[in-house]
Formats: structure tokens, sequence, C-alpha cells
């Protein structure tokens, strides 16, 4: 962060008027939207990009010599160097466009771990993960005879690093652990992880959904071999993400799906697979997305991960004390380092009562078990009401969410 940034606070309020969506009203009430780590919402130069593309650069990539032709290959290609560029991927090779998180965790579960697993060997996860880090593994292992282990957290919602280390022995093949819990909010020490494993000879992928919006990411620094993410949680459009992958697992690895932009050559006896990272993008691609996924890291870069994340800190901070004033509330998952989520139970009231109610004050949280049902399995709750935070949320937020939950006790407490 530069001096002048340190200098200059991000200030919420001039860049709430960059999310057209913001100034919708809800049941005849503003808008506060408390519900990021679902989907955040996309500015205006994210929206302008892809009507861009779509009025002037349609067109098929990589393959036209057609101007258009070339202006798509650009818009496309010009995002995964961006991309690269963000996380500190040591080159755009290693940038595979997918779906989202989801996608990218199961073309590594396919890909890279399900050719190494015999039966008797272990793929080891944690009990706070995502489903889409759970389910890809769970395929895996009933594919190959390998067997699926979670790791235990304490009652913070953290994870038990020497539990964690103890797990790791000479069946383990694989690790895959979430950087920023979406239904905790927990931060994990991702760097120890990957050290512990590689020390070991054992890959790790970081499930980076929930960390890339919130804070900046350096693929290099944290030596992850996988960090998959999803555009649509750091203001890009749905149905682009990646996996961002060290170049030497992708060259090693076979194609996960097959099909046009994959292959270099194809012949009925065999063909030869594209160079990386096309090898793994058939068919196809999200073009219109990819040039989204451009203009939200362009945005995110003007206003500054590490403004973003000092001031949301201070947010998430400034919120947990709110709350913790409404009678009745308490907070699941108290993680020393957190990021984003708070996730409550409110005496009396089920949570999915909480939502619709709050939705009335036109406030937008989410409810449910947030696809982590272990982590609702080991906090013995069948739901939670979570609000998740951006840059563009205020107390102001926070207190008109405060003030909904005061009503739902007043109603059903
Ligand atoms: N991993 C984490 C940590 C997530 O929070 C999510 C989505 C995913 C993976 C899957 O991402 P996708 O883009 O491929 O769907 N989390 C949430 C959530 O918390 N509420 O809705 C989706």
């Amino acid at each position: 962060m530069s001096v002048a940034e340190k200098l200059i606070a991000l200030d919420p309020l001039a860049l709430r008027a960059d999310f057209p969506i913001l100034a919708e009203r809800i049941h005849s009430k503003p808008l506060a939207y408390l519900d990021n780590a679902a989907t955040a919402q996309k500015p205006q130069a994210v929206i302008d990009a892809v009507t861009e593309y779509y009025t002037h650069m349609n067109a098929n990539v990589h393959r036209g010599v057609h101007q258009l032709s070339e202006r798509a290959t650009a818009a496309y290609e010009g995002a995964r160097e961006k991309l690269a560029r963000f996380v500190n991927a040591a080159s755009p090779r290693e940038v595979v466009f997918t779906r989202g998180t989801t996608e990218a965790i199961n073309l590594v579960a396919q890909s890279f771990v399900r050719p190494k697993l015999k039966p008797g060997d272990e793929v080891l996860v944690s009990t706070m993960e995502h489903h889409s880090n759970i389910v890809p593994w769970q395929l895996v292992c009933e594919q190959t005879g390998a067997k699926l282990v979670a790791a235990p957290i304490n009652e913070r919602g953290e994870l038990l690093l020497d539990e964690f280390e103890k797990l790791i022995n000479e069946r383990t093949r694989f690790i895959g652990i979430v950087h920023v819990s979406n239904a905790l909010g927990t931060v994990n020490p991702v760097r120890k992880i990957i050290d512990m494993a590689h020390a070991r000879g054992i890959a790790v992928l970081v499930d980076g959904a929930q960390a890339v919006p919130h804070a900046r990411v350096d693929v290099q620094v944290l030596d992850a071999d996988f960090y998959a993410l999803s555009g649509h949680k750091m203001y890009a459009p749905t149905g682009i993400g990646a996996l961002i992958a060290k170049a030497e697992h992708l060259e090693a690895m076979p194609p996960w799906q097959g099909g046009g932009e994959m292959i270099r050559m194809v012949r009925f006896d065999r063909s030869i697979w594209n160079d990386i990272p096309h090898k793994f993008e058939a068919g196809t691609p999200n073009i219109a997305g990819a040039a989204g996924l451009g203009a939200a890291i362009d945005y995110l870069e003007a206003v500054g991960m590490d403004r973003i994340a000092a001031y949301e800190a201070e947010l998430l901070d400034w919120a947990t004390r709110r709350l913790e004033q409404v009678a009745g509330l308490r907070i699941v998952g108290t993680a020393r380092d957190k990021a984003g989520v708070i996730s409550f139970m409110l005496d009396g009231v089920h949570p999915h009562d909480i939502g619709t109610i709050v939705d009335t004050h036109g406030v937008a949280i989410r409810t449910g078990h947030h696809c982590a049902m272990p982590v609702m399995e080991f906090f013995n709750v069948p739901a939670t009401a979570r609000a998740s935070i951006a840059f563009y949320n205020t107390r102001e937020d926070i207190e008109r969410l405060a003030a909904a939950l005061e009503d739902c006790r007043r109603m059903l407490a």
C-alpha cells in the first residue's frame, strides 16, 4: 500500500454509488445487502464491460482471424493476465478459467488426484469445508477406494492445527483446505498447512472463494499447488472463476473434459492436447464473464485490496460488538482471525424465520446450512443466520440488521 493510499481511507458511501443495485428498494425500504458471501453485487464498470463485450466484441475466441474474434480473444486472454497479476501467479499459463470454485475443485479431484489414489489412501480436509471441498473428494474416494478424512475444529470454529498435523501420515495423498470459511468466517493458516504438507511431499488445494474478495492473496507467497476462486464473489459475473495451479502440475495432468479448444490435433487413433492452460478449457468459454472479471479486477485494484481489508476488518469488529448487544443473540464462529462473516442464532427464533422477517425490513442475509452441513453438525444447530459484508456496507446497514433482529425478538421469541 502506498503512503498516499494509507492516508486516504476507503469511503464506502462514494463506492456505493458505483453499484446500481444498492439503490433498489425492497418492500419499500432501502436495501441493506448483507449476503455478500453468497454473491457480491456488481459495479457499473463490470456491467458495462459485459455490455461492451456483447455490443462491440462478440465472437468466438482463438479461432477467427476476423477483427471481432481478435477483440474477443484479447478481452478473454487480457482477463487471464489480469487475474494472474491479481493473485501473483507465476504466469497466465497457471490460470485455468472455470465456471467457479466448484468446477475448479472437481477438475483437480478428477485430473490430479484420482490417478494417484489407491484403496486405503487418504485425502485430508477440515470440518469447516464448504460442500464443494467435500463432495468432489467423496466422489474420487468412491471411485478409487480411498478414504476422506476431516480434521477437527474447536468451539470457536478454529482449525486444531496440531490435530491436523497428526492426521497427515504416509497414506495421505492430498490436502484440501478452505482459506476463509463461508459459514464461520474463520481465516485458516493456509501457509503453515502448505508447509506441513510440502515437508511430506503432499500437494495442497486452497479453496479461496471467500478469501480473494477480502484481502490480497499471493499464491506464490502461499506456495499453493492449487488455488480455487469464483468471480461472482469478487464483484464479477456469475459463471466465471478460476483454478490457479503450478504449471508443473498442469503440464503433468491429463485433460479433464474433452472437446474443442483443448486440442492441438485430432485423429481417430489419437489426439494431441493443447498447451496449458487451454488443455483444461474444453468448449466455448464464458468470454463475456471473463471480460467482466477483468473489469472487476481493475475496479478492485483501483479501490485497493489493502484498503478493502482494513475497512472490512474494522466494520466486522464493529458489527460483532453491535450484534452482541442484541438480546438473545449468540455468534457461531468466534475465531481470533476472521473475515467477512458473522453467523448467529437468536434465542427462541428459527434462523429461517429471522431471514424472512429481516427481509421485510429490506435487509438481505442468508439463513440455512450455508453448504457446510458438517459445521452445523459440529455446533449442533440446524442452521444459522449469516450476515456477510463487503466494502460497500456501512455501520448503518448493521444498525438496520440489529433493529430488524429486535423486531424478530418482539414478534417470535
Ligand atoms: N467454497 C466456499 C468457501 C464458498 O463459500 C463457496 C460458495 C464455494 C466454495 C462454491 O463456490 P461456487 O461459486 O462454485 O458456487 N459459498 C456460498 C455461500 O456461502 N452462500 O452461497 C454460496
